[in-house]
């Protein structure tokens, strides 16, 4: 087989780089490791800066998204029992569209099938060769092995992928900051307690109460490294959740079982350059923030924007010039949300090894931001999102 351009990972990144090529006329294969159904039942980002809904409307995706999604003007952060709202609408001008990723990689998929994209699922043994100048790739689908001959590769294929991996160590830098505690995220066919987000910080850790729609909610708890899901039941879930929101969010919840209930490490990481040669990494094969912040699924698609520009480009006017700026473009747009990610994550949680001045570090920043607009306009223009 042969294509324009290969892309490793039909997530997210993969899914929509293949889509905004496709409809400017560039040829795309995807190759997925996974089933469309093991894809489509992992539970994970909700929060769409509005830069990333208006790549979606670009792509012609974005349709059920107005229909069934939320459009949030502010959110809240709570600490000592008081909610400081932050008004992205009256600060920013802007705003974010609540609607899972789940729902994004699902109207995606239809995408791709109603334009009749080429998604091979069950791809196992993926495989890049040739790079940096002459790149092709192979892999395992029912037992036969098949080879994609192509002029660029897309690393779409996350933290763990294969494209990363293939990189030089000569030519790659990585930086790395591990949090010393993870979320345990929960799943719940009940209401949403607050119409808007709810960034708690307790002093017994973190907690987060979100949505999917009016009739599904996700709530989240900062937990100790270590802990494991089967630790938690969902009596003992709910209490800590009460424990750590206001009191008038924590007097209101309406609890239910969990349909979903995962534990989510939390790492800062960042993999230089996103080149090598005629292969691109992408989103999660490139970055990893902690989810406090909700960046990564919209660095992801920002990510997307440049190389889907870039190589487009390339094709359409024979220019190469966005194409060798991909990855100096993109890693500056990521740093600042990386850093942004950390600082939220930084403000909001009880670290192990805390110590007073730190405590009082992170309640002097809360109050810092619930008496002065300019923090607060700082916090607001990186959560609804930078300009590409
Ligand atoms: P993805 O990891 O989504 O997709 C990569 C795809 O490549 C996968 O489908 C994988 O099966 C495939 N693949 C991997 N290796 C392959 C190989 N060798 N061959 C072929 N295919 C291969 N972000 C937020 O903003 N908010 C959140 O709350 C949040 N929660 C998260 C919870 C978890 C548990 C995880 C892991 C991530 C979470 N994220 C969150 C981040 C997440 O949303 C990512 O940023 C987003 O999925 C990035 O999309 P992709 O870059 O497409 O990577
Ligand atoms: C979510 O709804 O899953 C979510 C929302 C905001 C975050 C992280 C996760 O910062």
């Amino acid at each position: 087989m042969r294509t324009q351009v290969c892309i490793i990972g039909g997530g997210p990144s993969g899914l929509l780089l293949s889509h905004l090529l496709h409809r400017a006329g560039v040829d795309t294969v995807v190759l997925e490791r996974h089933s469309r159904a093991h894809v489509l039942s992992r539970i994970r980002a909700g929060v769409l800066e509005w830069g990333s809904v208006g790549l979606l409307d670009q792509a012609g995706v974005g349709a059920r998204m107005h229909r069934e999604g939320f459009v949030h003007t502010g959110t809240l952060i709570a600490a000592r029992n008081r909610p400081i709202r932050i008004d992205f609408e009256a600060l920013t001008g802007s705003r974010v569209m609540v609607y899972g990723q789940t729902e994004v990689t699902h109207d995606l998929y239809d995408a791709r099938d109603a334009m009749g994209g080429v998604i091979v699922t069950g791809a196992e043994g993926v495989t890049l060769h040739g790079l940096p100048d002459a790149p092709f790739v192979t892999y395992v689908k029912d037992g036969t092995e098949h080879r994609i001959d192509c002029d660029y590769i897309a690393g779409c294929d996350g933290f763990h992928g294969a494209s990363r991996a293939t990189m030089p160590a000569s030519l790659l830098k990585t930086f790395e900051k591990v949090y010393p505690f993870g979320w345990l995220g929960v799943l719940s066919e009940t209401p949403p307690v607050s119409h808007e987000l709810i960034y708690a910080n307790h002093d017994r850790g973190f907690a987060l109460c979100s949505m999917r729609n009016a009739h599904l909610s996700r709530y989240y708890l900062q937990v100790p490294t270590g802990d494991r899901v089967d630790q938690w039941s969902d009596a003992a879930f709910w209490d800590e959740l009460k424990r750590r929101i206001p009191h008038e969010a924590a007097d209101t919840i309406i609890t239910g079982p969990s349909i979903e209930k995962s534990i989510a490490p939390l790492r800062s990481f960042v993999a230089e350059p996103m080149r090598w040669g005629r292969l691109f990494l992408v989103g999660d094969a490139a970055h990893i923030v902690p989810p406090t912040g909700a960046k990564g699924l919209n660095l992801a698609v920002s990510d997307v924007h440049y190389l889907s520009r870039a190589l487009i480009s390339h094709y359409t006017d024979n220019a190469d010039d966005l194409i060798e700026g991909y990855s100096e473009t993109a890693l500056a747009r990521v740093w600042k949300a990386i850093r942004f990610s950390w600082s939220m994550t930084t403000l909001l949680h009880r670290f192990p090894d805390q110590t007073d001045f730190d405590q009082h570090i992170q309640n002097s920043e809360i109050d810092y931001l619930e008496h002065s607009t300019a923090a607060r306009t700082v916090l607001a223009e990186n959560y609804v999102g930078l300009p590409f």
